[in-house]
């Protein structure tokens, strides 16, 4: 069984618990060891052979350890099978809709035998859900909001989970242990939306180069049916010529192409997309008397082959400075190309240090060494250690005393793990009246302040964006951290003035970050484009809660550049010295004084 598989039947347990009104220590049990198996590399089927090992792990204690065998002898777990006998599985999917915590939807579940979207949208539309105690009109309101976002995202999935999926795919299609076919095979590469680096993805879109001399139908078929047995197929969708289109049981379409080398490039445009960019350029090809399809650059007349090898060769013929695929949404990039203005776009390898992170201080599950450790191994000059403070009180937030310990704590690690720098952080809570969670005086000791929001996130527009501008206008405050709230295909953002934000950040120093979690990334793309027009500091970090979310990095960075952004917009691509100096410089004595005065 995958990792992921006991994953979710530890985490619907951990859900049916919590509508079944169990103690919360009792299902964030679950909650825990379930995210620890989303995180692990190591296959749980094989830590379980050592009991032992088993135990080792964090969160897993001795009846933890028994669940997680029962999962994996009998594919499912007892004390789940139970709780679907009193609940519907349905009741699973309304608690994904925010504004619905699980006592709503229990109450819902026992007034009117309602447990599914559909259900509760109708009782919404009817105005049934406003006379509910605990419920309200902005409630119902809110709850409408929610039922049509579930509907409108389905069928897309999570940036991050497409690429797992393609990897696994292409490695497979590659692998000439499993079939001599793959010795056919030069390249796999995605392309379609998750090359964009879109933050969701429809359907995953793969290209297959054959190697020159094995491009024949007989080898192509070989591939083709080398794929049709990948063990994750449900069904297959179709099986052409030259193309593959099959259903997997994790729910993903993946379109499989085999094409020859010569017109990899043409093909690669091609199903890059987008469709639009792709229209703009078949027009422009046309004004120049070719024509543009996903085998080659050819002359209308004759069909003579003008280029198709790379995209490269396509853009510069057509006049066109070479355009990341980022960047390929027809948001301005055909002018930016022909007119030499293409932006050089930031990478991975400019990325010198990560400013949110969680250690076992407060929800994060690795130590303080343990992060530095790893963040040194990626290359990094240094980063920050942001824990939670205290209004986060399910993520056990830090108040001042423990705020203050952690610092001493950052300071003595800092002598164990030398060679990068450890910066004392916070990720202090914006409080429902716009003021930070912890007091100035224990800001003042910390060497990063990044600042968010975890509570309240309903409020109005108008009082949600007096209060982060309130945040902002604390001088303490150094980053605003994943500053939309947006979870992707599950929360919307927070309704505020962004432009006002964005404003008045820009106008007190304070950064902007990019969460590269790849269920936030947030900002996102055009709101980071908006931001980098205002010449703003931005950050990208992972908000990483333990060693191995390290890697969301790349997602920040291709979000980052959907935004346009270069190495010059963002600020943790600088050396250590001029990071710090571009930090928000804190307050002198007298100045934090006066802030002192006037916060209390
Ligand atoms: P997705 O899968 O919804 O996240 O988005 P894409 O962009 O991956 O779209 P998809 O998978 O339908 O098609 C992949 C690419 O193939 C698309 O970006 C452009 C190209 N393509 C597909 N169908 C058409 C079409 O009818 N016309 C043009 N010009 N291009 C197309
Ligand atoms: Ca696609
Ligand atoms: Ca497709
Ligand atoms: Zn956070």
């Amino acid at each position: 069984m995958e990792n992921k598989e006991v994953a979710r039947i530890l985490r619907e347990t951990a859900q049916l618990l919590e509508i079944d009104g169990a103690i919360i220590g009792r299902y964030r049990s679950y909650e825990k060891v379930a995210e620890l198996l989303y995180s692990l590399h190591e296959r749980i089927e094989d830590i379980c052979k050592d009991p032992k090992k088993l135990r080792e792990l964090p969160g897993v204690g001795e009846n933890m350890a028994e669940h997680i065998c029962e999962i994996l002898q009998t594919g499912d777990y007892k004390l789940r099978q139970k709780l679907l006998k009193k609940y519907p599985a349905s009741l699973l999917e309304l608690l994904r809709l925010q504004s619905l915590g699980p006592k709503k939807v229990l109450f819902l579940w026992e007034t009117f035998q309602v447990s599914t979207i559909e259900g509760v949208e109708k009782l919404a539309r009817e105005g049934k859900l406003r006379e509910l105690p605990g419920f309200g009109e902005k409630s119902e309101q809110n709850i409408l909001k929610a039922t049509e976002s579930a509907k409108r995202s389905t069928g897309r999935f999570k940036l991050n989970a497409a690429e797992d999926e393609a990897d696994k795919f292409a490695a497979y299609i590659k692998n000439t242990e499993l079939s001599k076919s793959a010795a056919a095979v030069e390249s796999v590469t995605p392309a379609g939306s998750l090359r964009r680096g879109r933050e969701t993805i429809g359907d995953i879109d793969l290209l297959v180069t054959m190697r020159p001399g094995r491009d024949k139908q007989k080898d192509v078929d070989a591939v083709a049916e080398h794929i049709l047995k990948y063990p994750g197929i449900d069904q297959t969708l179709a099986h052409g010529e030259n193309k593959v289109s099959v259903l997997l049981g994790s729910g993903f379409q993946v379109d499989v192409r085999m094409l020859a080398k010569e017109n990899f490039g043409a093909a690669l445009l091609y199903f890059t997309g987008s469709k639009s960019h792709n229209v703009a350029l078949r027009g422009r090809a046309l004004d120049m008397g070719w024509t543009l399809n996903e085998y080659a650059l050819t002359t209308l007349k004759g069909g003579k082959v003008v280029a198709g090898k790379s995209e490269e060769e396509i853009y510069a013929k057509l006049g066109l400075d070479y355009i990341e695929p980022e960047l390929r949404e027809m948001t301005g990039e055909i002018e930016a190309a022909e007119n030499h203005k293409m932006p050089k776009l930031v990478r991975l390898q400019d990325i010198r240090g990560d400013l949110q992170m969680h250690t076992t201080a407060s929800d994060g599950r690795n130590s303080i060494e343990e992060m530095g450790e790893a963040a040194k191994a990626l290359g990094y000059e240094y980063i920050a250690l942001t824990d939670h403070s205290k209004a986060v009180t399910v993520a056990n937030g830090m108040d001042e005393k423990r705020t203050l310990a952690q610092i001493k704590k950052i300071r003595a690690a800092q002598e164990r793990v030398p060679g990068i720098r450890l910066l004392a952080g916070i990720e202090v809570d914006i409080l429902k009246n716009g003021s930070l969670d912890l007091s100035n005086e224990v800001l003042a000791q910390l060497d990063v302040v990044v600042a968010s929001v975890h509570s309240y996130m309903q409020l109005d527009r108008e009082a949600m964006t007096d209060r982060i501008l309130g945040a902002i206008e604390n001088p303490y405050t150094q980053i605003i951290a994943h500053p939309t709230g947006r979870l992707v295909l599950r929360r919307d953002a927070f309704d505020y003035d962004m432009e006002k934000i964005l404003d008045a950040a820009k106008k007190n120093g304070v950064a902007v970050e990019c969460n590269a979690y790849p269920d936030r990334l947030d900002l996102k793309d055009v709101h980071l484009r908006m931001a980098k027009q205002r010449g703003m500091k931005i950050v990208i970090s992972t908000d990483a809660h333990n060693t191995t979310h390290f890697r969301f990095m790349k997602y920040g960075v291709i979000t980052a550049r959907r935004g346009w952004l270069e190495k010059k917009d963002v600020i943790n691509t600088l050396p250590l010295d001029q990071f710090l100096a571009a930090l928000r410089p804190k307050p002198t004595a007298a100045v934090s004084k006066a802030a002192k005065t006037k916060s209390a």
